[in-house]
């Protein structure tokens, strides 16, 4: 301000924007007036939760408001990134981190006599994702906002997020995710920019008045999208991007037929099943059911965010053909990849165009990132059920085929085989949509989600397109955001490195190498080692409140959190568990390194072998934790419900993080990064990440076993038998004789029949073949933690070289790769009053 000036720019600190504690005070105690109606002797702990988060939410606003305003105004080329699940986590206390503003407003917040931690442990997180996919999805939301790109995230407002998991008997038990029961105070509705989507019914053909062939779909019925808005805050930028998620409700009218004609019943059921659609998330994690309700919530979706973004065009009076220039969309897997033929039927059949330019358009405008190798995950529709929920869809789809399979027909001649593989339909036996082959066509982009991935994408399930299309075939390997994993949840460790290097990292991650200097700082270390060490003593807390079983804070904090899955071998870590414990039993006196065996996740509702692992472990639990022998030496907790909330408190207290999928089969995984980052060494297989992590972190300083994929593949071909390890260990024979005795299931030699069976005739993820090298690399792990010092210069490095696994890199690298986008910065108007 110029000082000769009679004017006076003030800052006027409006109850919704400004930061001050007493403004944040005042507001605070407005909003549970106001919003809650209730005042402070009969407030319950939700009614403060809700008062600050609209405190909070008022202050995204301006951002967020001008973010739209700004991008609207700059007609912004904008990121749109199709997903089915996004798991957000919890939003208030990421909102305070991206906001600048966490300190003062525990501050005031203490200051009125409420306990802040116990206001943030209130929210209900949206839990609108299954593990992996979804979680990457709300990552890379971050990212987006924080390196200030234009993007919007798609996807459905499931009334019921994933399963609220218990622990009953060791089994596990599925309980209802009513997360919207008291209200979501991070979403606007927006009824206006309702849509309509249709399904079913038939296809008639006509001739328009140019003389031109059309077809119009006339469909059986019609249900109304509603978006949901939700601000994704970037940190420290004024960014302010857009979830819209799409609620599917009746519209007024539903069946009028029914209706009049006094069938009051068909009408209300009629409505219900609209309702139906995002009514819940699958629960399946890297399996599909092939379930018509699946389809509809995939069409429902993408149909609602193609409508949106022609809307969007049409405000901005960008003309039609201009699609690609202003939206990149990103299909986060197959799930929303009917966009290929939704946004040509869009084109055709609602805005007059012809298939060459909409063809032209769709296939410049899409991305496919695939996110898995598994068959099982792979998605197909019966031809039949798919006609009769998308008519109009399946003749575009036939229509793309023929087209394709011409193209096919002319590179690679003759090659009856490859044109059957490729062929957008299955007719190897009862006829399929292939989705993912739908997507490779239909797409300019193909990317896997870790080099390793890409790689065996390209030499496997997609081989055939990539030989057709390699210029299409590019790796993004995953990257978590450092400030919900780090920043917030692991605030002292972020302090203690800010305080070395600044707190540039938390933008820059690869600033975190600057933390090798450090490595040889005794200071430092012992430092970095009594954060570790506290923050598990709040961990064995938190499990002795919620479990009552005393875990000791100096063993080994060996932890797997991740969805249960064969693939995944949680089962492989019981063995190792039961393999120490028989030496225990064998000789009670001898010296073990202390560990406690953290699991964590949810198994599929329908996956019963996943959900017998669960009982084993528990079951494991039961007998080791109450052995005297065992003298506490190990223990085994299986921890209730793991979700993004509770995933935030078990990354920074681990000291070992489980990595041990057969290799080959994890496409990526991120928690793999989150350990890491947090300074926790990795077991695990040249699997996914964990070869890049391995590269970056140091081989010394990562704990390898095990077969590599090549090794997996050469064993199935060469005929793998299990018998053969089970005779040739006594060490694993005893581990299975003893679990198959029923030793851990008080005699019933019945309950673990299915996992020994399974183990013993056909072990389809080589357990066996892998047991050895895993207890092996145990021992080191026991060996390296003896030598503290050894330990905790380990684990430093681990955190210092994790910097390329920010979702931040991730991100540009689609930018500059895929989505050609540039940042679009926000200002922000100062409120100024003038003082003449
Ligand atoms: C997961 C992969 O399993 C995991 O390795 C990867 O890190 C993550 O995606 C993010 O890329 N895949 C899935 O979660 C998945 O395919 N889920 C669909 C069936 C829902």
């Amino acid at each position: 301000p110029n000082p000769n000036s009679t004017q006076e720019i003030v800052r006027i600190e409006d109850d919704r924007t400004g930061l001050g504690i007493e403004t944040l005070k005042r507001a605070f105690l407005d909003n549970l007036f106001y919003i809650q109606g209730k005042f402070p002797a009969i407030a319950t702990l939700n009614d403060y939760y809700m008062a600050l988060a609209y405190t909070v939410r008022d202050r995204l606003f301006k951002r967020w408001i001008t973010t739209a305003e700004t991008y609207g105004n700059q007609k912004a080329r904008t990121v749109c990134y199709l997903s089915a699940e996004f798991l957000m986590g919890p939003h208030l206390g990421n909102n305070l981190i991206n906001l600048g503003i966490y300190e003062q407003v525990k501050q005031a917040i203490e200051e009125l006599g409420l306990n802040f931690e116990e206001l943030l442990e209130q929210e209900e997180e949206p839990g609108l994702g299954n593990g992996g996919l979804g979680r990457l999805a709300a990552c890379y939301l971050d990212s987006l906002a924080t390196l200030e790109i234009p993007a919007l995230g798609y996807g459905i407002r499931y009334e019921f997020g994933i399963f609220n998991q218990r622990i009953q008997d060791g089994w596990q038990v599925e309980i209802t995710d009513k997360w919207l029961r008291y209200g979501n105070p991070w979403e606007v509705s927006r009824p206006e920019w309702a849509v309509e989507v249709k399904f079913g019914g038939h296809t008639e053909s006509f001739t328009d008045e140019h003389g031109a062939y059309r077809v119009r779909w006339i469909p059986h019925k019609v249900v109304n999208g509603i978006p949901y808005d939700t601000p994704i805050s970037g940190y420290s930028v004024n960014t302010c991007n857009t979830l819209r998620l799409w609620s599917a409700e009746a519209p007024e009218t539903f069946d009028f037929d029914a209706f009049n004609a006094g069938d009051y019943s068909r009408a209300v059921q009629q409505k219900m099943a609209s309702e139906t659609i995002s009514k819940v998330l699958y629960p399946n994690d890297n399996l599909t059911q092939g379930k018509i309700l699946r389809l509809e919530q995939q069409f429902f979706f993408v149909s609602c965010s193609l409508q949106d973004m022609i809307r969007i065009l049409e405000r901005q009076g960008i003309p039609l053909e201009q699609f690609p220039e202003k939206f990149s969309i990103q299909l986060n897997d197959t799930h929303p990849s009917i966009t290929v033929v939704e946004l040509m039927r869009l084109l055709m059949d609602e805005h007059g165009m012809e298939w060459n330019k909409a063809w032209g358009i769709t296939t410049r405008s899409l991305a496919y990132t695939n996110h898995t190798l598994l068959p099982e995950a792979l998605e197909r529709w019966p031809i039949s059920l798919f006609g009769q929920l998308l008519p109009r869809h399946l003749e575009i789809i036939f229509e793309i085929n023929r087209r394709f399979l011409d193209d096919v027909r002319l590179k690679f001649p003759d090659d009856w085989e490859r044109l059957g593989r490729m062929s957008l339909i299955d007719e190897s036996g009862e006829r399929y949509v292939r989705m993912a082959n739908l997507a490779c066509v239909g797409s300019f982009a193909i990317n896997g989600v870790a080099a390793l991935h890409t790689e065996l994408l390209k030499e496997g399930v997609l081989r055939d397109f990539y030989e057709m299309y390699p210029e299409k075939f590019n790796n993004k390997t995953n990257g978590v955001t450092p400030r919900r994993f780090m920043v917030l949840s692991n605030f002292r460790l972020a302090n203690l490195i800010s305080r070395k290097i600044g707190n540039n990292w938390v933008k820059h991650l690869e600033e975190l190498h600057k933390l090798e200097d450090f490595v040889d700082d005794p200071d430092f270390r012992r430092e970095f080692r009594e954060i570790k060490q506290a923050i598990k003593q709040d961990l064995a807390v938190y499990i002795k409140r919620t479990t009552n079983i005393d875990v000791n804070p100096n063993s080994i904090f060996d932890i797997q959190s991740k969805r249960i899955h064969e693939y995944k071998r949680q089962h492989l870590n019981a063995l190792h568990i039961v393999t120490l414990y028989n030496r225990i039993k064998a000789n009670p006196d001898i010296d073990i390194t202390p560990r406690t065996f953290l699991f964590g996740g949810k198994a599929a509702p329908g996956y019963y072998m996943a959900k017998l692992i669960i009982k084993l472990i528990n079951s494991i639990g039961d007998v080791v934790n109450r052995d005297p022998d065992v003298r506490g030496r190990l223990k085994v907790v299986f921890l209730e419900n793991y979700n993004v909330k509770f995933a935030q408190r078990v990354y920074p207290a681990a000291d070992l993080s489980e990595q041990i999928s057969t290799a080959g089969k994890e496409a990526s995984g991120t928690g793999n990064m989150k350990f890491a980052l947090n300074g926790a060494l990795t077991i695990g297989t040249l699997d996914g990440a964990n070869v890049e992590i391995r590269e970056e972190v140091g081989a010394e300083n990562f704990f390898l076993f095990g077969l590599t994929a090549d090794e997996v593949y050469a064993k199935k071909v060469a005929g793998y038998n299990p018998m053969d390890y089970y005779y040739s260990n006594p060490e694993l024979k005893l581990v299975i004789d003893r679990i198959a005795s029923g030793f851990f299931s008080h005699g019933d030699a019945n309950l673990f029949k299915p996992i020994v069976d399974n183990l013993l005739y056909g072990d389809p993820y080589m357990l066996l073949a892998d047991y050895q090298a895993y207890v092996d690399c145990q021992e080191q792990v026991s060996q390296a933690y003896q030598d503290q010092d050894r330990w905790t210069r380990m684990s430093i490095l681990n955190v210092a070289r994790m910097g390329k696994f920010s979702s931040d890199r991730s991100i540009r690298d689609y930018c500059e790769g895929i989505w050609h986008v540039q940042s679009v910065p926000i200002k922000l108007e100062e409120y100024v009053q003038e003082n003449a």
